[in-house]
């Protein structure tokens, strides 16, 4: 899918503002017609995108996981409605949007965090006069759904032990439970023949190929320009959609030198231009070999976070001045890489990682999958929601060179339920393993275990590449560290010797309140934080076959309510509002100059140190 872009061409508009919102908790909407005019009775205000429960005060939306009716009112300049084709496209809406525009129904979409159109060219007002746009958001998941919900009727949450887990609001994960239109919402208007989609690859070599989707394909010409905008590589193809292309003197993309290339694809009429659309992109190369992993045929280590994609009262919602200061916060400390855990990100943050040199580890929204059967036929519904997720993410994402790895999987069977380590879970990440596989060939696949199954945990069989997550020392043997690192230490070995895959530690981590100190063990304070984390590292580092460490979490975050956290995940290496806790500091010290970082594979290294001076006037 294609980013929104102005040129010649194309026009965009954005619909950010104050939309009306109206929560629908007794699911009266669809029956009394809500869309059919302007929303009456409990409308307020409220800004998109955005995340409705921490904007609002008193209307109880707070914790509220349901359906809200949105709504706002656009107009379009009769020139360009009268020549083009009108789209309406929704950067994300969690989880279910259906959409209405002059109350005629015009689509749907289901799955947050991912962008989708819908064609309004045939509903919309009178050239130039107001349209009427009523979307309806539905934050409620089911077990089918990605991320799945708890399974109300399964026996295990009647349980006097899920009494003690219940979370509020009711998930499955360990995250808040935002619903709302979250990212951009714009008006894309396109000419009638169309691009629909530009898939890129290159080599090491300088060989490029672009591949083109559109309403009908007579010629296509592609243009390659470097960074300067000078034209190094063009060519024309006629009747396929496909142009290869060489680039000489090729500039690699990488963290230290972020270099972007851009494609210029011109569909043509014989010499008429239809439409044109320029993509960026890199030429690098991830490669997994023997155990190892290699960017560019040099090792790689990735030193980093799982992060979260929220911040005070936007909750989940598109904050962009947030996304480069989490950037620059990870450029600080010396990270090289982060995770999308637990769900796919703004596409301004692929975006950003382009430009600024950062490696991600790109993850569906499949958080503590659980499985209801151990017939795999039974477990399709699902199946059918993953694979689209994933085919929906590399269709988004493919063409950024930040873009390492796919996540396909995130810690299932958290619960503990009855169906998982077996053959139809086996069975199960396979399919989407190779289902992945043949969408993108390019880049390794990673899953992600946690500790219940050790190394025989089904899911290490399905990937290219090995993420754990461990909390020995924490959630386990709390405080012993020596015992923590015994385990992660043996653990290692076990899961390197049966798998021979290269491994990552993808989450590791201590809760901690800023602020609090201790000169014993104590869970909770930055001391242990700092003690925990450095131990970790100790077993991390001394292992050629990990490739990394990501410390969970990059910034504290909100979750659901239970009496085992105190309002927050409290396991950052930042505050929610991204203060550093001193564990930062260490941290900074010790990635900005660990050995095992390739010089290549750092972004921009950190100038001055803590006493960062102002910027001197003339
Ligand atoms: C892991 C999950 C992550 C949690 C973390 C924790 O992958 O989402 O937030 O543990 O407990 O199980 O802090």
């Amino acid at each position: 899918m294609l980013y929104p872009q102005q040129n010649k061409f194309r026009s965009v508009f954005d619909l950010s503002g104050y939309w009306n919102i109206k929560p629908d908790p007794k699911n009266q909407g669809a029956q009394e017609k809500w869309f059919n005019s302007k929303l009456t009775g409990d409308v307020y205000s409220i800004a998109i995108p955005g995340s409705w429960n921490e904007q609002l005060e008193e209307q109880g939306l707070k914790n509220y996981v349901g359906k809200a009716w949105h709504e706002t009112f656009f107009k379009i300049p009769a020139v360009i409605q009268d020549t083009n084709k009108i789209w309406l496209r929704i950067g994300a809406a969690d989880h279910k949007a259906t959409v209405w525009l002059n109350g005629e129904f015009v689509g749907e979409h289901v799955g947050g965090y991912m962008p989708f159109e819908l064609d309004l060219t045939n509903s919309l007002a009178k050239s130039g006069e107001e349209n009427h746009l009523i979307i309806c958001v539905d934050s409620e998941l089911s077990m089918h759904t990605l991320p799945q919900d708890v399974d109300p009727n399964s026996p295990m949450y009647n349980t006097k032990a899920y009494e003690r887990r219940h979370l509020f609001p009711a998930t499955r994960f360990d995250f808040f439970p935002y619903g709302g239109l979250t990212r951009s919402v714009n008006i894309v208007a396109t000419p009638n023949d169309y691009i629909s989609n530009i898939t890129i690859n290159s080599s090491l070599e300088g060989d490029v190929s672009v591949e083109i989707d559109a309403t009908s394909i007579d010629k296509v010409r592609v243009q390659i320009f470097d960074a300067e905008g000078q034209e190094v590589s063009n060519g024309t193809t006629e009747q396929v959609n496909k142009v290869n292309l060489k680039v000489a003197n090729v500039q690699l993309w990488s963290p230290s030198d972020p270099y972007l290339y851009e494609a210029r694809v011109s569909l043509l009429d014989g010499d008429q231009v239809l439409d044109m659309y320029d993509e960026a992109f890199g030429i690098r190369e991830i490669k997994v070999e023997g155990g190892e992993i290699f960017l560019n045929g040099e090792k790689l280590f990735l030193s980093g976070f799982g992060k979260h994609e929220e911040y005070p009262v936007v909750g989940r919602g598109q904050f962009r001045a947030g996304y480069i200061k989490d950037h620059e916060l990870m450029r600080w400390i010396g990270a090289n890489s982060y995770r999308t855990s637990h769900y796919p990100y703004d596409e301004e943050m692929m975006r950003l990682g382009d430009r600024l040199g950062f490696l991600i580890i790109n993850e569906v929204a499949a958080v503590s999958l659980g499985f209801w059967s151990d017939n795999l036929n039974e477990l399709q519904p699902l199946m059918k929601n993953h694979k689209k997720a994933i085919q929906e993410l590399i269709n988004r994402d493919k063409n950024h060179p930040s873009v390492i790895s796919w996540s396909i999987t995130n810690e299932p069977n958290l619960w503990a339920e009855e169906f998982y380590q077996n053959k139809a879970s086996s069975l199960y990440f396979k399919e989407i393993y190779d289902f992945t596989k043949t969408l993108d060939d390019t880049r390794p696949i990673m899953s992600i275990s946690m500790a219940a199954y050790k190394e025989d945990d089904v899911v290490l069989e399905s990937c290219d590449i090995i993420g754990i997550n461990r909390y020995y020392g924490w959630y386990t043997k709390p405080v012993d560290l020596e015992e923590a690192a015994k385990d992660l230490n043996r653990e290692l070995e076990a899961t390197f010797n049966k798998y021979g895959k290269p491994i990552m530690i993808t989450e590791f981590g201590a809760d901690t309140v800023e602020g609090l100190h201790a000169t014993t063990a104590q869970m909770f304070t930055e001391e242990f934080q700092t003690a925990f984390i450095f131990k970790y590292l100790e077993v991390i580092e001394d292992k050629d076959y990990v490739f990394g460490a990501h410390v969970w979490n990059f910034a504290d975050f909100l979750t659901p309510q239970h009496f085992r956290r105190v309002v927050l995940n409290k396991k950052g290496v930042f505050t929610r509002d991204r203060l550093p806790k001193s564990v930062a500091f260490k941290l900074r010290d010790h990635w900005n100059s660990f050995s095992k970082i390739n010089e290549s594979h750092r972004p921009e290294k950190p100038k001055t140190g803590f006493l960062i001076p102002n910027i001197e006037k003339e």
